[in-house]
Order: structure tokens, then sequence, then C-alpha cells
């Protein structure tokens, strides 16, 4: 049974059973995922990594963002967003090298998973959220390159010797162009 909501006087905006429910199923993705990079930012801070740290907390945050943009649609759409349970993520690493892997593999799986709503709104020729998703196809795309460039400087750095102080401290100034970044993108939103 589709559920239905008046949004402001006339307008009715339903959601269909399915997609909502394969959009709830991403926000559990999206918050393992953010879970996840907060387990791998509490280790490498207790192996008093800084830079990597930073970073990854910064990821972490971002991941809740992405789950509570999809809460929102969900809801503004005549839905309702249950918030998912998050099971313990893993919490002990090997190395570095191990961490930023996880990282890839698991934003090539939250790529697929996206990849795969697009494909179902576009059978059921639900262009809304067809137009809603576009934003997590981009950024999808965006943080699979990040990953790939994080892990091609760890092959060209190496974690050996001073290479991890190297690698570490290459990780806190992409934060801080990270953060430069959205302040950008932030600012020109706002003009
Ligand atoms: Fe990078 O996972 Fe969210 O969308």
């Amino acid at each position: 049974m589709p559920s239905y909501s008046l949004i402001c006087k006339n307008i009715l905006i339903m959601l269909d059973p399915k997609v909502e429910k394969i959009l709830i199923e991403q926000m559990a993705k999206e918050a393992a995922s953010s879970a996840l990079y907060l387990s791998m930012h509490s280790w490498l801070e207790m192996k008093g990594l800084e830079g990597c740290s930073t970073f990854m907390f910064a990821q972490a945050e971002e991941e809740r963002t992405h789950m509570l943009k999809l809460m929102k649609y969900i809801n503004d759409s005549g839905g309702h967003a249950i918030i998912p349970g998050v099971k313990q993520p893993k919490h002990s690493f090997k190395n570095v090298k191990e961490v930023f892997q996880l990282v890839l593999e698991s934003e090539m799986d939250i790529s697929s998973s996206i990849h795969n709503l697009v494909d179902v709104c576009t059978k059921l020729k639900d262009y809304t959220t067809l137009h809603f998703l576009q934003w997590y196809v981009a950024e999808q795309h965006e943080e699979e390159k990040l990953s790939r460039t994080i892990l091609d400087k760890i092959e060209i750095i190496g974690l050996e010797g001073n290479g991890l102080y190297l690698f570490d401290k290459e990780m806190g100034s992409m934060q801080v162009q990270t953060e430069m970044k959205s302040q950008d993108a932030a600012g020109a939103g706002a003009a």
C-alpha cells in the first residue's frame, strides 16, 4: 500500500513503496559506511596518525550527511524514513594501506547500490527520484577517484621508514584542501 502525504494544500506526493524500501536500504549503507570510517578514524588516532585520522573523521561525517539527505528526501516524498540499526564495524586493521583499500571497496559497493537504485527508478519512470539520485552518482564518482588517488600516493611515497610520516602529512594537507573546496562550494551556493 503506497504511503501518501499532504505536503501543502493540494499537492500530493507519492513515493513508490519499492523505491521507498531501497532508499531506506541505502540509508543503512550510508550509516554503515559512516560507522566504518569512524572506526578507522579511532584506530588511526590511536596510532598517532593525525593527518589520516582527521581525514577519516571528515569522511565519517560526510557519510552521515548522505544518510540524512536520503532521510529528508523519503519523508518529503510521502514515505517514512525508518532509521537503520548499525552493526559493529571492523575495528582493527593490518596497516594504513589496508584501511584505504577497504575505503575503496566500501565506496565501490555504495556506487553499485546507487546504480541499482538508478536502474529501478528508470524502470518505474520515477523521474523525481532519478533527479535526486544524480547528486549521489556524481558524489560516488568523486569519492572513488579520491580513494584511488590516496592508494596511488601510498604506492609512490611508501609506508616504510619516513614514508608513513610523509604520507600522514600529505593526508593532513589533503584534508585542508577538501575543507577549502567545500567552503568554496558553500560560498558559491550562497551567492
Ligand atoms: Fe561515499 O558513500 Fe555516501 O554516498
